[in-house]
């Protein structure tokens, strides 16, 4: 059995605590030796990634399907050079992946001109967000990035939209907004369940709303078992989503 790397991915929503913590997840497995490299995707900066730096500032307006096919694109840049990692040996730790991809395009709806109606506090009726169509359907935004290298495990940092808003720097880029943000939270949900579903590596859910210790010692724990997957041969070859 191939002895290989294991492929990493964290998710969750933005100000989610990812950032922080892959940085120190690749500090403690440079301290065990365990050689390991960090990506990050978007990876803003290659020429497709400053396209995408640009429309996340807000500063260029580019179609819903079209920036969806280039976050997918941003990945299939790096697609062959993660298997090579993987297959020498090092540990590929990624910060947001396809999964992002999906639950942010599929979470989008048409901006809607009407007021919004008056909902009494307590009130069982939904509000509007939750009852106006997608804008890009479910099973569109999954398929460009099919055949992707899948990873092995994926944490989802979970925190809730309304604790996010409050962190520092919260709002700055386009979909940093609570509506918006608590639509994604609901198709990473989905996207959980198929990723369970259809055996595409383990999906654990951790609490980002925890003691930055405590979500990191967490972290560690799930990682180090990856590792040693990876090195003992029980992860096999490099699987392709969604294989
Ligand atoms: N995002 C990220 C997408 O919409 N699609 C993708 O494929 C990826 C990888 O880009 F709001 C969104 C998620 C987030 C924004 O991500 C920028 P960072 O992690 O905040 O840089
Ligand atoms: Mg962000």
């Amino acid at each position: 059995m191939p002895r290989r790397g294991a492929f990493v991915v964290i998710e969750g929503l933005d100000r989610s605590g990812k950032s922080t913590q892959a940085s120190n997840l690749i500090q403690r497995l440079d301290d065990a030796q365990i050689p390991s490299k960090l990506i990050k995707f978007p990876d803003r900066s290659t020429p497709i990634g400053k396209l995408i730096d640009s429309y996340l500032r807000s500063e260029t307006e580019v179609d819903d399907h079209a920036i969806h096919l280039l976050f997918s694109a941003n990945r299939w840049e790096l697609a062959s050079s993660i298997v090579k990692d993987l297959e020498a040996g090092i540990t590929v730790l990624c910060d947001r992946y396809a999964f992002s991809g999906i639950a942010f395009s599929a979470s989008k709806v048409a901006p809607s001109d009407a007021p919004k109606p008056v909902v009494a506090e307590g009130s069982s009726i939904a509000p509007t967000h939750q009852t106006a169509p997608p804008l890009l359907p479910y099973s569109w935004c999954r398929s460009p990035d099919v055949s992707l290298p899948a990873p092995d495990l994926t944490v989802f940092l979970d925190i809730l939209p309304e604790i996010a808003s409050k962190r520092a720097g919260y709002g700055n880029e386009r979909y940093e907004n609570q509506e918006h943000q608590e639509r994604v939270r609901e198709l990473f949900s989905r996207i959980s369940e198929e990723v369970e579903a259809e055996g595409v590596g383990r999906w654990v859910v951790l609490d980002g709303g925890l003691e930055l210790k405590e979500v990191e010692e967490a972290i560690w724990r799930e990682v180090r078992e990856a590792v040693r997957e990876g090195v003992e041969g029980e992860l096999g070859g490099v699987k392709r989503l969604w294989d």
